[in-house]
């Protein structure tokens, strides 16, 4: 079953141009990151979607910082996993290749994946309250809360949080490359988030084959071309032909050139 997929998959990603990766969590889940839905998605009792609102951080900026803190240590010694460099190594092997992230972790960009929306920013980096100047925050953990930029100004995470816009144009640029892509994957996400649920949907009305990877079924599943059952750390590099257990199937890419 899952081998039939693969192959059905590999001969899209073959045939592909212009390729879109949208990825959640569970990409990173097999690099030893915590999911939304996992079983530790709450904080000092409060569930991830509330620790993550615009309704704390207006509220109690510090607390607000202590739990992005929190996980930045978990975040600081995780290490990309082989989904990651996969997609990563895939990058060059198409005309157009781009990765549109929900992820705030960095691993995309750590594993050498160079075209990267993150749609709901980046947990290593701080913006300024007043003037949204951001400012990388590599240091973890924070030797004050909040951490202030010039002029002591306030910081608060450059991450997108719940009941707040995504950042102008990221969307937009995400939804246009997703609806003029051949293949989609979908890695590692729930699909219950939106905006950012939309893009695969994008992607599935302008013609494209939208391949799910994913251990368990989602909302997204019954709208997939194809739902390949399974970790990305095991799946994703044998769909890019790395580790490939079925012979004969030439792997050649389409680069554009003729
Ligand atoms: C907004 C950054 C305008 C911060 C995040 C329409 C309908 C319903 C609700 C809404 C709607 N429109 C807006 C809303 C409200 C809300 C929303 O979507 N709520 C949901 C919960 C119902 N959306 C917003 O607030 C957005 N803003 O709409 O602004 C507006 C303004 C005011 C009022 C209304 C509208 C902003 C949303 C962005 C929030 N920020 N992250 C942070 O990181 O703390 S979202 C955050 O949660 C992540 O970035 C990600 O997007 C989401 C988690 O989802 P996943 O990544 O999919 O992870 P999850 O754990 O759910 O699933 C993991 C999956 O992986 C599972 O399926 C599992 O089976 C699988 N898996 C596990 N292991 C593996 C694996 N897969 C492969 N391999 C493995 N090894």
């Amino acid at each position: 079953m899952i081998d039939d997929q693969l192959q059905q998959a590999r001969q899209y990603l073959a045939a592909a141009r212009r390729v879109v990766v949208f990825t959640g969590a569970g990409i990173s889940a097999e690099s030893g990151v915590p999911t939304f839905r996992g079983k530790d998605a709450t904080w000092k009792g409060m569930p991830a979607a509330v620790a993550s609102s615009i309704g704390l951080l207006e509220q109690d900026l510090t607390t607000a910082w202590e739990w992005f803190d929190y996980r930045r240590t978990l975040l600081k010694t995780v290490v990309p996993n082989a989904a990651h460099l996969a997609v990563a190594q895939a990058e060059t092997r198409f005309e157009d290749f781009l990765v549109v992230t929900q992820n705030v972790d960095g691993l995309h960009q750590k594993a050498g994946s160079q075209r990267i929306i993150e749609l709901h920013g980046n947990i290593w980096r701080g913006r300024g309250l007043r003037t949204g100047k951001r400012y990388p925050l590599p240091e973890t953990p924070l030797p004050t809360l909040p951490p202030r930029g010039d002029q002591d100004e306030p910081l608060r995470p450059d991450v997108v949080l719940f009941g707040e816009m995504l950042p102008a144009g990221a969307f937009e640029e995400a939804e246009i490359a997703a609806s003029r892509c051949d293949v989609c994957l979908v890695i590692g996400t729930s699909g219950v988030v939106y905006p950012a649920a939309l893009i695969p949907f994008a992607a599935r009305d302008a013609g494209a084959a939208v391949i799910e990877v994913n251990p368990e079924s989602t909302d997204l599943t019954p709208h997939m071309t194809l739902s390949l059952r399974g970790l990305a750390g095991d799946i994703v590099p044998r769909l890019f032909g790395q580790a490939s257990t079925s012979p004969g199937l030439p792997f050649t890419m389409h680069t554009g050139q003729g």
